[in-house]
């Protein structure tokens, strides 16, 4: 199965899990619109296209991941849901697509008005919109994290984003700001801005980032994609067990277990997690 067809199950009332295939490319517009009782969401790894309203309605999804292998989204594809708390556009080095923004009336991506009780988004991908600021005058978002792929912002993705407290920014190097309105009306007294420690001092310096000077704060995460190609397996050992013997330079995400240390012991840990254990 390549595609599911327009509208196929919109309004089912009394669907509680949705899970689509392997396999799957597109989602038509409207296909699971209004499915309202919906928990839980699950799209493929192979999906590319997702179309106008496809999953608008799901009022009772408390989560939203979208795959890394999703290249387009249709105008309105997750409107109206009312539960929705935390959203994950998972890392990906490819550039994402919105047909519209904000500013789209009533059919605006992410809004307050569509997903008042969203409050955590992580954003692993550049992307582009139509229109406005993706998230603008979301003032229900608390918490923002962007993936270390994150190499620019378009303008207004934030603006009147009040209720930020926190951001997080995952890229070495501050991803380029498209004018100075990313994050306008931002309290930049109160919200902190967390970006690895050895990148402060160019986020104190870059367009928009140096707007949160005095709260600019250093966190090292984890990584295990460590040579970057976007999959965790054999060749990141190998970067490791480069790191370990001096051959590369260690980096903070290399301390996989925690300890404070780069050793043999985030080489179990690596190992464990390509093993599944
Ligand atoms: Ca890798
Ligand atoms: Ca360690």
């Amino acid at each position: 199965m390549r595609n599911i067809g327009k509208s196929a199950f919109s309004g089912c009332k009394n669907v509680q899990a949705i899970t689509i295939p392997e396999g799957v490319t597109t989602i038509e517009e409207c296909t699971f619109q209004a499915c309202a009782a919906a928990k839980t969401l699950k799209l493929p790894a192979s999906l590319k296209q997702i179309n106008a309203s496809a999953f608008s309605g799901l009022d009772a999804l408390t989560e939203l991941v979208i795959p890394a292998s999703v290249d387009t989204i249709g105008t309105g594809a997750f409107c109206d849901m009312g539960a929705l708390k935390t959203l994950k556009i998972e890392d990906s080095q490819s550039t994402l697509k919105f047909a519209n923004g904000q500013d789209y009336g009533a059919h605006g991506m992410f809004s307050y008005e569509h997903q008042p009780a969203l409050e955590e988004a992580y954003i692993g991908r550049s992307w582009t919109v139509k229109g406005n600021g993706l998230f603008r005058g979301h003032t229900a978002l608390t918490n923002l994290t962007f993936g270390a792929k994150v190499d620019k912002i378009p303008a207004e993705s934030f603006y009147d984003c009040t209720g930020l407290e926190e951001i997080h920014a995952r890229p070495t190097t501050p991803p380029v700001c498209t004018g100075g309105n990313v994050f306008k009306n931002v309290n930049k007294l109160t919200t902190y801005l967390y970006v690895p420690t050895a990148s402060i001092d160019l986020y104190k310096e870059a367009l928009v980032w140096k707007d949160f000077y005095d709260n600019i704060r250093g966190e090292d995460v984890a990584d295990a994609d460590l040579n970057g190609d976007g999959s965790i397996n054999v060749g990141d050992v190998t970067t490791l067990v480069n790191m370990i013997l001096g051959k590369t330079e260690k980096v903070p995400a290399a301390d996989l277990n925690g300890d404070g240390s780069i050793n043999v012991g985030d080489v179990t840990t690596l190992v464990n997690m390509i093993l599944g254990k």
